[in-house]
């Protein structure tokens, strides 16, 4: 596989020297504070109601200070209560892919377009995208903000993009033959569908100009990654962002690929204690907190993400001195609590994914019986194992339990079921079927 360059956009703030960048942080947070303090009745009824007051916050420690914003802070201004500056400076609205109730709006004035724009040519550049590439972006186009955030990044670099926006496998397949895209935006879980559309046409994937993928909106192991560099004969990384915060943009893997770097200079990032909401020390894994520093429309303090994850503050080798998020075991929603254990999609994931004759496709169906959560792992196996002797299957199906139950520390139902038939979703996978509310599939 081919290694991609190392480029680097903004060199002066993405190699910015810590102490200086922590420096250019503080002051981005107080002027941000003072603004929210003054324009956002939420945020200034959170400080009064805790009696701090904007140059309270002397140093970036003091922020443990600051209040939260939560989902539900954002649900109550629905549509338009947090935002900071008067709607004829709004010149665009995205709003949040929720699954439940209202979704959250969010806006942005021209300099938070550029500002957008910039970061998304930031990691994008970080993954080896480049003038020369054509870049096909496969997140569909409209309120969620996947496609917008890439799209113009990607035309800030130089690049030629396709918008050709989501679903129709077989016609994203035959553009990719035609027009030659050689950067691929998406979810990872679509672009193994693609890659499992390809297979079905017996399309030889050397035939296709694909050298990078630019996956992102969702939770993925690095056993998926693997899969889809080897199916699809590609670098893929993986970038991070959420629509309260701006979307696409947050952060994004550099060629090491060894976590997204988040990029310092516009959000100062923490890891706190999901349950006591206490900042844990570095290197701890917990949930993600990001405040916005540079937003003008709808800045955000200290927002819980609900994303699990690890920050790591060793200097990369690319030469970018900002912190780097490790890929999030999925957000603390998603978590499933079996038999009292804590159990995140993900780790399944990679434990399916290793395992020869399973095919990359599953589905959690979460039970109650009695007071007892129980947990079956639909897994697509191959047509050699589905259709095998009972024994041989029924052994296979010991297998995986075993392997499981090693890696969660609690034991799962595995139903192995034939291939293509699990849902298949052109935007975010739904792994969980949780049928312990009545009726609710989520
Ligand atoms: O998914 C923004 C985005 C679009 C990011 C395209 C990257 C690429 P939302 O729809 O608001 O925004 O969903 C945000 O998706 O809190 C995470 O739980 C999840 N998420 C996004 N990117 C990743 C990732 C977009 N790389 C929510 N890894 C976030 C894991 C991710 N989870």
């Amino acid at each position: 596989m081919t290694q991609i360059e190392n480029r680097i956009w903004d060199k002066e703030h993405e190699c910015m020297p810590r102490t200086q960048l922590e420096q250019l942080q503080l002051e981005r947070l107080q002027q941000t504070l003072r603004r929210v303090n003054e324009q956002v009745p939420c945020y200034k009824n959170k400080f009064s109601t805790l009696g701090i007051k904007p140059e309270d916050i002397r140093s970036l420690d003091d922020m443990a200070r600051l209040p939260f914003t939560t989902k539900e802070d954002l649900r109550l201004n629905y549509p338009y209560g947090m935002f900071a500056v008067p709607m004829r400076d709004v010149v665009r609205i995205h709003s949040s892919s929720g699954t439940t109730g209202k979704p959250t709006v969010v806006g942005y004035t021209r300099n938070d377009l550029r500002t957008w724009t910039q970061l998304a040519a930031r990691f994008m550049t970080a993954a080896g995208v480049s003038a020369d590439d054509i870049v096909h972006i496969a997140f569909g186009y409209g309120l969620f903000t996947g496609a917008f955030g890439l799209h113009y990044g990607a035309e800030e670099i130089g690049a030629s993009v396709i918008p050709i926006s989501s679903g129709n496998s077989d016609k994203q397949i035959m553009i990719m033959q035609d027009y030659q895209s050689s950067a691929l935006v998406c979810t990872p879980s679509y672009a193994l569908t693609l890659a499992d559309r390809m297979e079905q046409q017996g399309i030889n994937i050397d035939t296709l100009s694909l050298r990078v993928g630019l996956f992102g909106g969702e939770p993925w192991s690095e056993e998926m990654r693997r899969e889809i560099e080897t199916r699809l004969g590609i670098v893929a990384t993986d970038n991070y962002g959420l629509s309260e915060v701006m979307g696409p943009g947050v952060a994004g893997e550099c060629c090491h690929q060894c976590g997204m770097h988040i990029f310092e200079d516009h959000f100062i990032a923490e890891i706190i204690d999901p349950d006591s909401g206490e900042v844990l020390p570095r290197g701890s894994s917990g949930e993600l907190v990001l405040t916005s520093i540079t937003k003008e429309a709808f800045p955000i303090i200290r927002y819980r993400t609900r994303d699990i994850t690890k920050l790591e503050y060793e200097r990369c080798e690319c030469g970018r001195t900002h912190v780097r998020m490790l890929k999030t075991m999925g957000r603390s929603d998603d978590m499933l609590i079996i038999k009292g254990v804590n159990v995140f999609p993900t780790q399944i994931e990679e434990v399916l994914f290793q395992i020869d004759g399973c095919e990359p496709h599953y589905q959690l169906v979460v039970e109650r019986a009695g007071t007892m959560d129980t947990l079956e792992v639909q897994v697509e196996v191959n047509e050699r194992i589905f259709f095998d002797e009972m024994k041989k299957q029924r052994a296979f199906v010991d297998m995986l339990e075993k392997r499981l139950l090693s890696a969660l520390g609690v034991g799962a139902n595995v139903k192995l079921v034939e291939p293509s038939s699990i849902p298949r979703h052109e935007g975010k996978a739904k792994r969980v079927i949780d049928k312990r509310n009545q009726g609710g599939a989520q």
